[in-house]
């Protein structure tokens, strides 16, 4: 119960903060979008991570009112950047729980309409897991987000249960390959199998597809040349606070 006290409290007083972490076009090496990343602030400053909080949120009830706050500062932070000149694609990571509550795409729909930004520019992250357990209200669902502008990518990708049939029928721009096969890509060829195999399916599917976890440079490479399009990892920057994260922009442009 602590760490469900601490979460109301950080809804209550503004203990939640957002990271950002540089998404990459892999063939033009330019900066093309940011994930937005919750962390729950400490009382000395230090910072709970997701993994830790959001299981704890979802079942104390509280990650409608977690994932309304991560969207509406998501939207205000890319409206606020766009003003100064830098034009992202904002990815919003949304929970299992979240994705299925009433009125989903209807809240998404007036948090960016109040913000003032084209939808186009918001892309939502969903895991593959979340997607697959009920496929049928799963496309429902994206339909009425796609149907909004808003992007919707599959987020770790490769780690769930997939119906590879059904893939074909989810309205998505995107397949995330997850950091788990991307991480081992350099000592594993199992991992190379994998990864290989879901950039095929996702570029005959006419989707992006996206590496993340990517640490260095020999996997960026190898990424671009199996037609990975979109890079993200700590080989061009860990997840910052806003602050930092235009720094980076300016010193990359
Ligand atoms: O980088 P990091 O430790 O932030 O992310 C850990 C996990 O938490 C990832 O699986 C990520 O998708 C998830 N996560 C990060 N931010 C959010 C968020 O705002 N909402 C939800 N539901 N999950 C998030
Ligand atoms: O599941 P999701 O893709 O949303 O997870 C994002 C998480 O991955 C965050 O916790 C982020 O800090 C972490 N992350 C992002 N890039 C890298 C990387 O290159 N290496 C490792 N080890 N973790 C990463
Ligand atoms: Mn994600
Ligand atoms: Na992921």
């Amino acid at each position: 119960l602590r760490l469900e006290a601490r979460i109301k409290a950080a809804l209550r007083q503004g203990g939640l903060t957002l990271h950002y972490q540089p998404v990459v076009d892999v063939k033009t090496g330019r900066l093309i979008g940011a994930e937005a990343l919750v962390r729950l602030l400490d009382a000395d400053g230090s910072a709970v991570l997701p993994d830790k909080f959001i299981p704890v949120a979802e079942a104390a009830g509280l990650i409608g009112d977690i994932g309304e706050w991560v969207a509406t500062e998501a939207c205000r932070q890319h409206k606020s950047w766009s003003a100064q000149g830098l034009e992202l694609t904002m990815a919003i990571n949304v929970s299992p729980v979240q994705f299925r509550q009433q009125r989903f795409a209807d809240k998404l729909c007036g948090i960016i309409d109040a913000a003032g930004i084209d939808p186009e520019n918001i892309e939502i992250e969903v895991t593959e897991s979340a997607v697959m357990e009920n496929i049928d209200e799963a496309i429902r669902i994206l339909n009425d987000i796609k149907s909004l502008g808003v992007k919707v990518a599959l987020d770790d990708f490769g780690t769930g249960y997939s119906s590879l049939a059904s893939l074909t029928s989810l309205p998505l721009d995107k397949l995330k390959v997850d950091q788990s096969f991307v991480r081992r890509i350099e000592g594993d060829a199992a991992s190379r199998a994998v990864t290989e195999a879901i950039i095929a399916l996702g570029r005959s599917l006419k989707l992006d597809v996206h590496g993340e976890g990517i640490e260095s440079e020999s996997v960026l490479h190898y990424l671009r040349e199996q037609g990975c399009n979109q890079a993200q990892g700590y080989w061009f920057s860990k997840p910052l606070p806003a602050s930092e994260f235009a720094l980076w922009c300016r010193s990359k442009a």
